[in-house]
């Protein structure tokens, strides 16, 4: 009778110490997430400080509108799952299509539980963040502030420093002085330009202050996640010529409200401009799924870290390129030609608040992009220079200022050709016309090989029940694309969706972003095969996502006779919302 006893008795705490250890486990590898930031209080009129008209346009239209004065940071778990379950949701596959792009999801939305339990050594360098900034809403700016404070272990955050690019506002001078001595004591060092310099120069002055190892720039409306900077200075400890950037989430400038983002990488666009790629799943799914460094030809532009010394070595950021646009390419084309590399962290996860248009312009309404990209052209594009003169023949003989110092740059650094960048790091970019022939062709061969149809059917927008058509003819190449009344006998409104997610008219065209001004609405063209402006995903709300804008299809006006569709950034409202069906 004893002895069974016993034996009860130690299944009993062998019982209870596992139940401990899951627990446990469950609770570090969990918890961390859903805490909400601490500590932040808000002031002024409206949850964006002064004045949120002039910085978020749409933020308080309509007395409906009515927002929280507080932080809407979701549990970026929920978002991963929601995401996960989108297939099923949404596009009624065949089951084992469904399998296949449930899987697919689940590695571009990432392995999560595999990125919490990865260790960091504990040695890693120290980081100077750097925030430079331009009339910023005061919250935003602080909701920036507060999350890297809050959600970096002290030993690693050497410093923060922001750069006031001479903001014309009273808050953000005197109020931010004392509102960082009363609640930030200690790491944030405020500089400011006694000039507007634009926040290519303006980040150059706040590296040149700091002290850290690892420089790290952020915009100033973000928010940083947890665990966000120990797997990007992981990279840099491995090798000091690595580059690393955070997947970037989105928050909704409506909302505020925080979303996790696929895992997606950089590209650009002949005119120029950067674009976002998805990564093929071959390349996300390595032995832990899309938990790896991915590699990425260009970089977003706001959000990275470098090594201090090799941001230095590699010549900073060019000093004659203005306010805003353009150094995120140079910057990119520079890391890979001159011998470094970089990479997308998908286990750094930082939310950006993606605006519709900038609030802000240049001081005499320069169009900065412009000159910036003519001089990123002219000192690292070679003889593909041609490429972007041939879709803007007007900037050819424009002048660009002197570049002699880039130049010698490339020279001193033995950088290698753009061909070679092209070649080896962006094979995937199309190159077109008389100028440029490239050894081997690298247009996407559709060959008599058609991508797999995943789906066939009419694409119904929910809100006012019309179908999305031809506004011309459907062959029409250029043509846009309207609601009309739904017919069910007419082939014209057949769309096709195929595995390489792009949306087929009629079996003839494709439905694209415009290479050069994304602002535009979609048109139909010639489908090219090499994903970008004419890759298209279903997702969470129904909503209908433009993977290189990173925006939603949306119909303009429920009311409009016209039936006029535009992109916008993603709100799940229900203008947004679409339905593909046979
Ligand atoms: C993207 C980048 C941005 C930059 C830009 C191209 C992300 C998330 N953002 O545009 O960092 O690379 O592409 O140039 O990748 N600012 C100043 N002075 C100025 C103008 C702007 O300090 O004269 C600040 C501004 O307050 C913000 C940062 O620079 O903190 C970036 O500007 P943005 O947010 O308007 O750029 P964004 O996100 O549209
Ligand atoms: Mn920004």
């Amino acid at each position: 009778m004893g002895s069974v006893t016993v034996r009860y008795f130690c299944y009993g705490c062998l019982f209870t110490s596992a139940t401990w250890t899951v627990l446990l486990f469950v609770y570090f590898n969990f918890s961390e997430v859903t805490q909400p930031l601490k500590n932040v209080p808000f002031k002024g009129p409206g949850p964006h400080g002064p004045s949120p008209k002039k910085f978020y346009p749409r933020f308080t239209r309509g007395p409906s509108r009515v927002l929280e004065p507080q932080f809407k940071t979701n549990k970026i778990d929920d978002v991963i799952d929601s995401h996960i379950e989108e297939p099923e949701g949404h596009l009624k596959f065949s089951s084992e299509l469904g399998k296949v792009l449930w899987h697919a999801n689940l590695l571009r939305f990432g392995y999560h539980f595999i990125c919490k339990a990865k260790f960091y050594p504990p040695d890693l360098p120290a980081a100077s963040v750097v925030i430079c900034f331009y009339n910023e809403a005061f919250s935003a700016l602080l909701r920036t502030v507060h999350s890297v404070v809050d959600r970096t272990p002290a030993q690693l955050l050497h410093e923060v420093i922001l750069v006031d690019d001479d903001s014309d506002f009273d808050d953000l001078k005197g109020e931010l002085d004392e509102y960082v001595q009363k609640y930030l004591p200690g790491k944030i060092k405020i500089i400011r330009n006694t000039k507007r310099e634009g926040l290519i120069r303006g980040r150059m002055i706040g590296a040149a202050h700091a002290t850290g190892e690892v420089l790290v720039f952020l915009d100033s409306h973000c928010e940083v996640n947890v665990m966000w900077l120990q797997p990007l200075l992981a990279a840099i400890r491995e090798d000091q010529h690595t580059v690393v950037c955070p997947v970037i989430d989105i928050i909704s400038a409506d909302t505020l409200a925080y979303s996790s983002s696929p895992v997606v990488r950089g590209g650009f666009n002949w005119g120029l401009h950067f674009r976002w790629d998805l990564v093929p799943l071959s390349e996300l799914g390595g032995a832990e799924g899309a938990t790896t460094p991915i590699k990425s030809p260009t970089m977003a532009g706001g959000l990275f870290a470098m090594n201090r010394q090799y941001f230095h070595e590699l010549g900073q950021y060019d000093s004659g390129m203005d306010i805003w646009g353009g150094e995120n390419l140079e910057i990119s084309f520079r890391i890979w030609m001159c011998g470094g590399k970089l990479f997308i962290i998908p286990c750094s996860r930082v939310g950006h608040i993606f605006r519709k248009r900038r609030p802000y312009g240049s001081p005499e309404g320069q169009d900065t992009m412009t000159h910036n990209s003519l001089r990123l052209a002219h000192v690292w594009l070679d003889e593909y220079k041609e490429q972007y003169f041939s879709l803007r023949p007007d900037l050819k003989t424009k002048s660009y200022g002197n570049i002699s110092e880039r130049v010698e740059l490339r020279k001193k650094l033995g950088c290698k050709s753009f061909k070679w960048y092209l070649d080896n790091i962006y094979p995937e970019m199309q190159i077109s016309g008389p100028h440029v022939k490239p050894q081997q062709p690298i247009f996407v061969n559709r060959g008599p090989k058609r991508p797999k149809v995943l789906q066939r059917g009419r694409l119904r927008h929910l809100q006012t029940n019309t179908c999305l058509v031809a506004q011309g003819r459907p062959s029409q190449k250029g043509g846009l694309v309207v609601l009309k009344a739904c017919d069910y006998t007419n082939p014209n409104q057949i769309w096709i969706y195929n595995e390489e997610h792009e949306l087929v008219l009629n079996s003839l065209l494709c439905l694209d972003m415009s290479e050069t001004r994304s602002s535009d609405p979609p048109r139909l063209m010639k489908c090219h095969g090499s994903g970008g402006s004419q890759q298209w995903t279903f997702g969470k709300n129904n909503r209908l996502y433009q993977v290189s804008v990173g925006q939603c299809l949306r119909a303009v006006d429920p009311r409009d006779q016209k039936g006029s569709v535009a992109m916008a950034i993603c709100d799940g409202s229900s203008s947004q919302q679409w339905h593909l069906e046979g």
